[in-house]
């Protein structure tokens, strides 16, 4: 590898991406105060508005607090204690608050990347590279890995010695490709459907999140704030944004979530519409010598039950708490434990996600039998307390053990 750093910079640990996974990973280790250094490719500004997840569950709430980081969540977010399933012209309202006493939280997760950013270098003094360029990772099979990228300000290459390297880049990061094929498994699986996923500058139509199980394909409404509300319809995979005009957007939304009472959804500009591809995957095992991954870089979970950041944090709970006890002086089983932990709920949650899915997406698929199955599984959730408590439990990822 050949760099032009004047001299090659130690630290004990190197976070690659500044997604959620990542920065709560270098939060932690600032706390137990253990250097490291964030690396991402875009830009403070860009991390820290882009859109994405909502639904924080609570399990993941008491973690970011429990090490200091939930301060403006817990000021700022709502509680969500219930869902609504529109079917067949009708509303079932599933109030999981009331039947468990536990609840959701919804949360921008660009307000809270704005906060894990703000907290690790403004308060805890951590080093961050952003708008850094190819970032190569190396020797991770031995006990001195380095990373090296590219400085934005200079376009000279620079290389970083360590001792760790975590890969928290998201699915389309480097990371995952640094693992040497014949050292793991990737298990995929493609839905075959397609999401428009759109927000919209309107305030919630709802107090709660809908789901609307519909002949012409699934919808989806879910609070962001009181002035935006995301919105998901099913359409083909690879479809184009732009076969979807602001009119056939909230006309296939009102007939998707329509429902016996409904008040009308209220309308208003469409400020991202993007067709997401619905696919999962997990990588097995998620660490490589000296690599570990954390969060989206590890597996991937279609955002069908709103589930991705959340795994995030629990890698990132899971990995800053070990690395930090070990570079404390402890021994290392919290790293070696750390990938058959984590993948036991990222298991979990993947089958809860193939469930849901046939749930929302059952009913257009043309085929009757499925359309019946797909009833059948929503009857079940309104009529069988013990089918209600097993869907609230996996709903709000409350199981006692993963
Ligand atoms: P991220 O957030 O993708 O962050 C990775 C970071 O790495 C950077 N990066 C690199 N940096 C350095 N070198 C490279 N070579 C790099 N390549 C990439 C990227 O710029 C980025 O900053 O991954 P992380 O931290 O693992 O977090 C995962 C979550 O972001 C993701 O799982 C969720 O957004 C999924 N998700 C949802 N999850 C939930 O728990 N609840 C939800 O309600 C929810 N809604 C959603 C979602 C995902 C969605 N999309 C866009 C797929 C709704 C949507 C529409």
């Amino acid at each position: 590898m050949t760099t032009n750093s004047p001299a090659p910079h130690r630290t004990p640990v190197v976070i690659v991406g500044a997604g959620p996974a990542g920065l709560t990973v270098g939060n932690i280790l600032r706390a137990a105060s253990v250097d490291c250094v964030v690396l991402e490719t875009e830009s403070r500004e860009f991390v820290e508005k882009r859109p994405r997840a909502g639904v924080i569950e609570e399990w993941a709430v008491r973690g970011l607090e429990r090490r200091g980081l939930a301060g403006n969540l817990l000021a700022r977010a709502q509680r969500h204690t219930a869902c609504e399933f529109r079917f067949g012209g009708e509303r079932y309202r599933f109030s999981y608050g009331d039947l468990t006493g536990r609840h959701h939280w919804v949360y921008p997760q660009p307000l809270l990347v704005t906060d894990l950013v703000h907290e690790y270098v403004d308060v805890r003094a951590g080093d961050a590279r952003f708008s850094v360029r190819d970032v190569e990772l190396h020797d991770l099979e031995s006990a001195h890995p380095s990373v090296s990228f590219t400085c934005p300000e200079t376009g000279e290459r620079r290389l970083l010695h360590c001792e760790f390297v975590v890969g928290a880049d998201g699915a389309r990061g480097v990371s995952r490709g640094a693992l040497p094929p014949e050292h793991l498994r990737i298990a995929r699986h493609d839905y075959g459907i397609g999401w428009l996923a759109l927000l919209a500058e309107a305030p919630p139509s709802s107090d709660c999140v809908l789901f609307g199980v519909h002949p012409n394909g699934f919808a989806g409404h879910m609070a962001r704030s009181p002035e935006v509300t995301r919105y998901y319809l099913q359409c083909p995979p690879g479809d184009d944004p732009d076969n979807w005009s602001h009119d056939r957007v909230w006309s296939e939304l009102h007939a998707r979530l329509s429902g016996a009472g409904a008040p009308p959804l209220t309308e208003g500009p469409l400020i991202e519409k993007r067709v997401l591809d619905m696919h999962d995957y997990v990588v097995e095992p998620m660490t490589y010598g000296r690599l570990f991954l954390a969060g989206d870089a590890a597996h991937l979970v279609a955002p069908i039950a709103a589930k991705g950041m959340n795994l995030a944090l629990h890698d990132a709970f899971v990995l800053g708490d070990a690395l930090a006890a070990y570079l404390d002086g402890g021994d290392g089983a919290g790293l070696d434990g750390y990938s058959d932990l984590c993948l036991r709920r990222v298991w979990d949650y993947q089958e809860f996600s193939q469930w849901l899915s046939e749930v929302y997406h059952g009913t257009a698929a043309g085929d009757p039998f499925r359309a019946g199955t797909t009833f059948a599984r929503l009857r079940r959730l309104f009529t069988s307390p013990a089918a209600a408590a097993a869907f609230a439990e996996q709903y709000l990822g409350t199981a006692e053990h993963y």
